[in-house]
């Protein structure tokens, strides 16, 4: 079968969960955006606040100024839209030369314990498809996902288009 790669077709996990998706997820594999910001041993957290908002934390080694490595503290809370795994995500950092953003924040697939995939779309083109976007592969365990998690990880990684556009996150204790 062709796929269309239209984003308005892109399906997501259904009736997301955010308290179970609550605590601490490494990331495993990225695709990146135009302009990439986080580069490896990225974690973040995420919680439900008493008033039912999802918020999280996420650190990460970043370049800033071309040349000055440094472990990025990042923070977002998540707007809900009526689909309760596609979040508007605006994100700030601890310090001001850190990036600030308002993003769409998809949930495609977890199952909650042991993988994630998260997806945004940044620009379409004309056509509907995604033309700068990015995607986290997140496990609960810092040393990557479980075989038996690879291949439904695979099969989504298709589905949003990004298949083949990944790489590789490390986690050497920078951060
Ligand atoms: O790294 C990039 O190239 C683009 C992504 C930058 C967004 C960083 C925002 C972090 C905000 C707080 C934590 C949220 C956790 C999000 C999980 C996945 C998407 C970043």
């Amino acid at each position: 079968w062709a796929q269309d790669c239209q984003v308005s077709n892109i399906t997501v996990k259904q009736d997301f969960d955010r308290t179970r998706y609550q605590g601490t997820w490494y990331a495993v594999a990225k695709k990146d955006p135009v302009g990439l910001f986080l580069l490896d041993n990225i974690v973040a957290s995420f919680k439900v606040e008493e008033d039912g908002t999802m918020t999280a934390t996420a650190m990460g080694r970043v370049i800033i100024l071309n040349n000055w490595e440094m472990c990025a503290n990042m923070f977002g809370t998540f707007e809900d839209t009526e689909d309760p795994a596609r979040f508007k995500m605006k994100y700030w950092g601890a310090a001001a030369y850190l990036q600030t953003g308002y993003d769409d924040h998809w949930i495609i697939d977890t199952d909650y314990d042991n993988y994630a995939i998260h997806y945004s779309c940044r620009e379409q083109d004309e056509d509907g498809t995604c033309l700068d976007g990015y995607s986290f592969i997140f496990s609960r365990y810092p040393d990557g996902l479980r075989p038996e998690d690879q291949k439904i990880v695979t099969e989504k990684k298709q589905e949003i288009c990004f298949l083949g556009k990944y790489r590789r996150v490390t986690h050497t204790g920078f951060c």
